[in-house]
């Protein structure tokens, strides 16, 4: 496998747009703001070049996200387009083939005419022509330099709320937390600055994304809470929420979008994990941290996803075990503690 990074610039990518006549865009399974943001970015700029584009969407995505785009911007999969539907598939804010499962064959159908756009570290070749930057703090960091290359106005879109400038702002700020992770350095607030000045709604995508939970949201978070046990002397916190949680409080998994980060609020902990029984015998495990202590980062979430074969960023990653709920929280515990032993060997603090 190549490894995962830019095989391709943004001015290449470019040319493959223009050349192109109609784009399916797709993205991770159960798409953040920054997934939707992008993608929207790619077909809002492909639209104002007067070429069709959609984003292909797959079950089960949070309807506050998907309230992200206007109507008609997304088509529902499945079932997948037709060989011929599209000329040319573009990937955002993922490399992970699991993560694609929805598009696999479309993708497969589209290898030779693919894009991928990403921030991510980790990822396979599910695009043919990739930009990768690790340093953006979204994938919508990283296409906002394609839609400057491309020369359409950020403006463009399905009117006010519905622009290239506010999806590209919701990816912004859904990816750093809305602006509080470390990766919001000066290049993303000198970005923001430049959305807002293009008209981003900020207060809107704030609503979507922030206040537009379901009642649902309190009973599974409460469940969640009460699950909390800390790890290596409280510098880490573990929540587990089981099949039988959601069925008692009629929450799905969108209405625990986020509840990982409840524990960082407290001063001891480093690190926040949430592990999820979406169904029986798989377990979502979602992974978090503060940023860097006195300038030195003290946790990396995306080396330690990788032990279970999972993968993100620094300050937030994920992975899927297919281990029913008890053996993963004893299979995360045990690997954390040596995780923590080895950093320790490492004379780490
Ligand atoms: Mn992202």
């Amino acid at each position: 496998m190549n490894p995962y990074c830019s095989n391709s610039t943004i001015a290449e990518l470019t040319g493959l747009l223009r050349s192109a006549n109609r784009i399916g865009v797709v993205s991770h399974d159960r798409p953040d703001g920054d997934a939707m943001g992008t993608a929207l970015m790619v077909v809002r700029a492909c639209r104002a070049l007067g070429k069709q584009a959609d984003m292909l969407l797959t079950p089960g995505a949070s309807p506050t996200v998907v309230a992200l785009a206007a109507a008609g911007e997304c088509r529902s999969v499945p079932p997948l387009p037709a060989a011929g539907d599209y000329d040319l598939a573009v990937v955002v804010d993922t490399g992970a083939r699991s993560q694609l499962e929805g598009v696999a064959s479309w993708l497969q159908a589209m290898s030779e005419s693919s894009i991928g756009l990403d921030h991510h570290a980790r990822g396979e070749e599910v695009a043919r022509h990739r930009v990768v930057e690790v340093g953006c703090a979204s994938a919508s960091q990283v296409t906002a330099a394609l839609i400057d290359a491309l020369g359409v106005a950020w403006t463009s879109g399905a009117g006010p709320g519905f622009t290239i400038a506010d999806a590209c702002f919701a990816g912004l700020a859904t990816d750093t937390g809305w602006f509080r992770f470390a990766s919001a350095d000066a290049a993303v607030m000198a970005l923001a600055s430049r959305l807002l000045a293009q008209g981003a709604e900020k207060e809107r995508v704030h609503a979507l994304m922030e206040e537009s939970e379901r009642p649902q949201r309190m009973g599974i978070l409460a469940r969640a809470l009460s699950s909390l046990s800390f790890l290596g002397d409280g510098e880490a916190a573990i929540m587990r929420v089981g099949h039988a949680d959601f069925a008692a409080t009629g929450a799905n998994s969108n209405d625990l979008g986020g509840a990982v980060n409840e524990p960082l609020c407290v001063g001891s902990v480093r690190v926040a994990m949430l592990l999820t029984e979406t169904e029986p015998g798989i377990t979502k495990i979602s992974f978090r941290c503060k940023g860097p202590q006195a300038g030195c980062i003290t946790h990396d979430m995306n080396e330690f996803a990788a032990r279970f074969g999972g993968g993100g960023h620094v300050q937030a990653a994920g992975a899927r075990l297919k281990q029913p709920l008890d053996a993963a929280t004893a299979e995360v515990t045990r690997q954390f503690a040596d995780y923590l032993a080895r950093r320790q060997g490492k004379g780490g603090s």
